[in-house]
């Protein structure tokens, strides 16, 4: 059975997250699939990563891509078999990998029997798992168009979604619903299972006064989140999950978190709190948006960049939390395109800055697939290519109900629709990039031929061997895991440094966000009488640091001070 305490291994832990429609078909339907992943488990390996993090493999009508669950208890046939969950499972143990599932509870798909029975009749015994009321209570919008409020003539009585139409809310307040959610979380920990991911677990309490919500970003409907996100039993509800399970297993818990802001998160996390150990938070993906929201032409500010990463490291380190750093999902743009920059000329390198800005921070990194390759944006540039549920209502509310045009609307997609990072893996030069061979399920991205991993792990050079790098350091130098971050030079709007700090251990990291050659006077903001060079994307970096040093285009540079 299970270990009482938590040992708190994924503080020392580097996460991959594994898209699994995408990540290897191994039976030519076109699907990614739990065999698949497990033939690529030395590939990881390789990389070097402790935790495999799997979006959901439930059974799924597959409406928002498995975020609409049918049956938490089974897997999504297209995926495979239970069988070949517990197969995986058991060999990436043995290869001393952890999984991590996610968790979505917030709602359910409308084709669970729990929905099914629910919408019979008032009296069903399911009824009260979901949230109705008799007239729509308030101006809510649901994230993937419409009203959140859907009729059921059956019952003369509107559901709340707060996604899909096909994504009911479930009833947090309703104790049953919460043992019934128990319950799943106890069946998979019971085989095995190093943890969860939850989606937006910050949305399940709903304020019972149902509020209008602000009308932002031009949209059509009023915004949930002042009425669900942190919500008036949220901590009472999460500190009851802990107690009843997740205490009782030595696991890793990260919350999804949309609209949390860095306070916010302390209560989540905290080491007194009893609740999870993390969150997803969104600050830094929201510094680009503009008056539409996230479809948006903005680059990121630097400075604002920073300030978002040494508050949250702040509020963290206060509370006894922990931060989770990351900077692409599958609902995100590829990372190099939108941090970085994709040219030809500065991809690779910029790509490794990115991941030293982030790796030596404190908390937990999570790579997405197909960053360690250095991926990039789809560049879909038909409506046809596009899959998400999101991606498409954004196409239509903004040609039409905007007025935009096709091609504006089409150019914000290719920067910004979640379709960008869910295009298939780019395994090899082979057809449909090794990821199948029968028809994708989504285009793979035209850049394969160049871009995969065949091609990576062969290149010592690679965006690959740099992460593979940048994780081994995290598993040697406890100064990564345990320092105490302290931000230089703050206005810098080119170049991001910090100290990582601990008794006998001093980090100096400076990135440059930019593709201009600086004279970068470093002795200005930091003391250091010598320094050694730890990891660059310069092969001919200075190896001793000195008062000056001159930053390359999108050069990372890590010394350790002695
Ligand atoms: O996303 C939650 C969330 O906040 C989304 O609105 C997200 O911000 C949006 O996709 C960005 O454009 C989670 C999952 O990660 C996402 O894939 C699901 O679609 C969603 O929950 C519903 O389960």
């Amino acid at each position: 059975m299970s270990k009482k305490t938590n040992t708190e291994w994924w503080k020392k832990s580097v996460v991959y997250q594994v898209y699994p429609k995408s990540f290897q078909d191994s039976n030519g339907d076109g699907y990614g699939d739990l065999n698949g992943i497990r033939q690529r488990l030395p590939y990881l390996k390789e990389l070097g990563i402790d935790v495999i993090w799997l979006n959901p493999i439930y059974a799924s009508p597959q409406v928002d891509n498995g975020y609409d669950i049918s049956d938490y208890r089974m897997i999504e046939p297209t995926f495979g078999t239970m069988e070949d969950f517990d197969a995986l499972l058991a060999e990436a143990h043995a290869m001393g990998l952890k999984i991590i599932l996610d968790l979505v509870v917030n709602h359910t798909s409308d084709q669970h029997k729990w929905f099914l029975e629910a919408k019979k009749s008032k009296d069903n015994p399911y009824h009260d798992y979901y949230i109705w009321k008799d007239e729509v209570p308030n101006n809510w919008g649901s994230s993937f168009g419409g009203s959140t409020w859907e009729y059921v003539p059956e019952v003369g009585q509107y559901y709340l979604h707060l996604f899909a139409k096909e994504q009911p809310d479930l009833n947090w307040d309703n104790p049953k619903v919460r043992q019934e959610v128990y319950d799943i979380l106890r069946f998979w920990l019971d085989k095995g299972i190093d943890g969860f991911r939850m989606d937006v677990i910050t949305l399940i309490s709903k304020d019972p006064a149902y509020p209008d919500g602000p009308v932002i970003q031009n949209k059509a409907y009023g915004s949930y989140y002042a009425g669900c996100a942190t919500g008036p039993h949220v901590h009472e509800y999460l500190q009851e999950m802990n107690r009843e399970v997740l205490s009782k297993y030595d696991i890793m818990t990260v919350g999804e978190a949309p609209h949390t802001s860095a306070d916010q998160a302390m209560d989540y996390t905290g080491a007194d709190r009893g609740e999870l150990n993390m969150v997803f938070h969104f600050d830094h993906m929201h510094l680009d948006y503009d008056e539409n929201g996230k479809y948006a032409r903005n680059r990121v500010k630097l400075t604002d960049l920073k300030k978002v990463f040494t508050e949250w490291d702040e509020k963290m380190r206060a509370c006894g939390g922990w931060n989770s750093l990351y900077w692409s999902n599958h609902d995100q743009a590829r990372a190099v395109t939108r941090f970085g920059d994709e040219s030809p000329e500065y991809r690779v390198i910029s790509a490794k800055m990115l991941g030293t800005a982030l790796h030596m921070l404190q908390g937990t990194p999570y790579i997405y697939e197909g960053e360690e390759i250095g991926m990039t944006n789809a560049f879909f540039d038909k409506i046809e290519d596009y899959r998400d549920v999101e991606a498409l209502d954004i196409f239509k509310d903004f040609t039409g109900r905007k007025g935009f045009s096709a091609k504006d609307t089409l150019e914000l997609l290719r920067l910004k629709s979640r379709d960008n990072s869910r295009t298939p893996m780019q395994w090899s030069t082979e057809k449909n990039a090794g990821f199948t061979d029968g028809e994708p399920w989504i285009a793979v991205n035209e850049n394969y031929k160049t871009i995969n991993a065949e091609a990576a792990v062969k290149d010592p050079e690679s965006v690959f061997f740099y992460y593979k790098k940048l994780v081994q350091l995290r598993h040697e130098m406890p100064v990564i895991t345990d320092g105490v971050y302290k931000l230089l030079d703050a206005d810098n709007e080119k170049v991001y440094t910090y100290l990582r700090k601990s008794e006998d251990e001093t980090l100096l990291v400076i990135c440059n966000f930019t593709k201009e050659t600086i004279d970068y006077p470093v002795g200005d903001f930091v003391n250091a009488d010598q320094g050694t060079l730890l990891i660059s994307n310069y092969d001919d970096a200075p190896q001793q640091y000195a008062d000056a040093i001159e930053l390359k285009p999108y050069g990372a540079y890590v010394y350790e001070i002695k």
